[in-house]
């Protein structure tokens, strides 16, 4: 028999109201003994309910309970909602009634929403995305977790999934049938449905992983010579004193993170030690942490002063098409410095004024938006996805190349597996534990 499972649904508190959940067979049983034996509230009907302790008698709380009964639920399973007042002591009580009903454990993380799959109410990528969805610290990464909720994604590979089990199918009449020969239209046009297969998910999959960015944050680095400024503008962004700024070249040494919403967009703003031949080996580490950082990002801010020619000259070679140059100080006299070659935008600006910030603020959130705005189609939002599609394009190629149907028909359900796996159509036991260990609990 399953287990009844129960969490506190809603965030620690102290909050105004706290929502606990049970899921399971027992969930009807632990509503009635929590309402004092009374019957089970109308179905999705919220119930003001004097909550009672079962086992000593005392009241528990005013609050109010929501009857779920399976199918029709969250989890697909019978499910009882409590919300009672959000105090600690008061979830501390529901917490040690729940735990002691019969047949009753705390659930792990992502424990309803993994029941949720198995009855069959979501497709993998849904729950993903409803994990998104909660984890979703800025506008961009709702819409996209949203969009991925309600079932954007996987609908897009079920359609392909369709697709490929059509084409599957003529090639098994044929092995079914060897004496009849294949018709010459249908094997060109299985032929060419795979091909187009084979395009679209190679269109999918070069996407510079804007669906993962978007859901991590693009990663931005602040780098350039001593004293240019990087931590004076890191700071101004993020409106905080995050760094140390002093006019002694060599001030920053760690790399340091700053988090941002930009636009609705999410940036990793990283601030780096001054390039320059290190004075000593803690500044040294500084200077190779910095280049490593600026190598992994996805974007690169350089910092200079716009009047210090020579400087720029030892970092100019940075400059490419992931690179913006912030030409600062421009308080100080006019920027002379231009860079050759292609780049992502020239900004004269002063922090210490706050002049050109934001003129280069907008032009950097267009460069993000860019990068990591939603599409038109859903993106891919984890390697998870990125793999299957990898080894579904593999075996898409093989059919293609492959001597004999019966080969090609092999590829072809290797294929159609590698799409099921990502929605979870398929055997995906395996999948599960570290697809729902990134929940929190109560969902
Ligand atoms: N006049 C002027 N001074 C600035 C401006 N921006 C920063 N500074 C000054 O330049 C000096 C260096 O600033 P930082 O932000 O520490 O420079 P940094 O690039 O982080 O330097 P390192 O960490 O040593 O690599 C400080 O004295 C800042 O006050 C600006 O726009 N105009
Ligand atoms: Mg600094």
């Amino acid at each position: 028999m399953v287990d009844t499972i129960y969490a506190l649904s809603s965030g620690p508190g102290p909050a105004g109201i706290a929502v606990f959940r049970v899921s399971g067979p027992e969930s009807g049983a632990a509503l009635r003994a929590l309402t004092g034996g009374r019957d089970l509230p109308q179905a999705r009907m919220a119930a003001r309910a004097a909550l009672v302790d079962p086992e000593q008698g005392g009241p528990l709380d005013d609050g109010i309970a929501v009857w779920f009964p399976g199918p029709n639920s969250y989890s697909g399973e019978d499910l009882a909602e409590f919300h009672v007042h959000g105090g600690p002591a008061v979830m501390a009580a529901m917490l040690r009634v729940l735990a002691a009903r019969p047949g009753l454990r705390l659930a792990e993380p992502g424990e309803f929403t993994r029941r949720a799959f198995l009855a069959g109410k979501m497709d993998l990528t849904e729950a993903e995305g409803i994990a998104d969805l909660i984890a979703a610290e800025t506008e961009a990464q709702r819409r996209q977790a949203l969009r991925q909720a309600e079932g954007g994604l996987g609908r897009l590979y079920d359609g392909w999934r369709d697709k490929l089990v059509g084409a599957t199918a003529h090639f098994e009449a044929y092995i079914d049938f060897p004496d009849e020969e294949l018709p010459e239209e249908i094997s060109q046009q299985v032929t060419h449905e795979i091909s187009w297969l084979v395009d679209s998910i190679i269109q999918h999959l070069d996407d510079s992983r804007r669906g993962e960015r978007l859901r991590q944050g693009l990663d931005i680095a602040i780098v350039g010579p001593p004293n240019a400024g990087k931590s004076s503008l890191l700071n101004r962004l993020a409106r905080r004193d995050a760094a140390i700024v002093s006019e002694r070249p060599g001030t920053t040494r760690d790399v340091i993170d700053v988090m941002m919403d930009l636009g609705g967009y999410p940036v990793v703003l990283a601030d780096t030690a001054g390039l320059r031949e290190a004075a000593d080996s803690i500044e040294e580490e500084g200077v190779r942490r910095a280049r490593r950082r600026a190598e992994a990002a996805d974007l690169r801010v350089l910092v200079v002063d716009g009047r210090d020619v020579a400087g720029f000259r030892d970092v100019a070679d940075m400059v490419d098409e992931s690179t913006i140059l912030v030409l600062n100080k421009a308080d100080l006299g006019a920027p002379v410095i231009k860079p050759e070659g292609p780049n992502l935008g020239v900004y004269a600006i002063s922090v210490k004024t706050g002049k050109g910030i934001d003129t280069f603020l907008d032009g950097l959130e267009a460069i993000v938006r860019d990068r990591i705005g939603l599409a038109g189609q859903p993106a891919l939002t984890r390697a998870r996805h990125r793999e299957a599609l990898g080894d579904c394009l593999g075996a898409l190629r093989r059919s293609l190349e492959a001597a004999l149907p019966e080969l090609a028909a092999e590829d072809l359900r290797l294929a159609t597996r590698a799409l099921g796996r990502i929605t979870g159509r398929v055997d995906v036991e395996d999948l599960l534990d570290v697809i729902f260990r990134d929940f929190c609990i109560g969902k």
